[in-house]
């Protein structure tokens, strides 16, 4: 990877919000360090992490515009739900704004909202680093300090509590949910339950 990480930051500082920013970087932390519990190129988790979010200083009506513009899958629920455009975005932009060519980095940053099936590691590691980053507060997500641990112990616990929390969370607020939230919970759901 030659792109320059100090670069990288030194340009989302300039464009995402300050608090979207330090999460940002919490994100990049946590990938890393998940990274080197799980043996995964720490390089590429620093990348993913810290551009996952490259495109949420976008606007709702905006994220719809710059989709379409870049001819970008759009499903109805997204067209409803514009913000779970950011990921599929925020690829784009990480490709052809910032140059990054690899596609396990790409996609990890497309399935951050809502998770996948099967998730490749590197898609596990952002979708958990996300969820636990040190700016997160305690206080308002159930179980945080729990997940963060498990998170580093066994990561497809966590990523099954992390699923199940925002179900949760979700049918509270009475928002829509997206067929591949409820497939990445069903998936995870039996996993967790696999004893090797
Ligand atoms: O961008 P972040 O705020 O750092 O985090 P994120 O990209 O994981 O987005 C979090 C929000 O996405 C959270 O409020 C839950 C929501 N979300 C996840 N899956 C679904 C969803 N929202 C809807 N409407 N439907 C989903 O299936
Ligand atoms: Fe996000
Ligand atoms: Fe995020």
């Amino acid at each position: 990877m030659e792109y320059d990480i100090f670069a990288l930051q030194h340009d989302l500082a300039k464009k995402l919000t300050e608090k979207r920013f330090y999460h940002s970087l919490g994100v990049q932390s946590i990938s890393f360090a998940m990274a080197i519990q799980y043996g995964y190129d720490v390089e590429k988790a620093n990348f993913a992490g810290l551009l996952h979010d490259c495109a949420k200083y976008l606007q709702d009506e905006k994220l719809l515009m710059k989709c379409e513009k870049y001819n970008l899958p759009i499903s109805d629920l997204e067209r409803r739900n514009n913000y779970l455009l950011h990921g599929k975005l925020g690829a784009y932009y990480a490709e052809n704004k910032y140059g990054i060519l690899d596609a396990d980095i790409l996609s990890a940053i497309i399935y951050h909202t809502t998770g996948k099936p099967d998730m490749s590691l590197l898609e596990k590691i952002i979708f958990t680093a996300d969820y636990i980053e040190p700016n997160r507060s305690s206080k308002r997500i159930p179980d945080l300090n729990e997940i963060r641990k498990l998170a580093f112990d066994d990561l497809d616990k966590a990523v099954y509590r992390i699923l199940d929390n925002t179900l949760l969370y979700l049918k509270s607020e009475h928002q829509e949910i997206d067929n591949l939230t409820v497939e990445a919970y069903d998936f995870y759901k039996t996993q967790k339950n696999i004893e090797i």
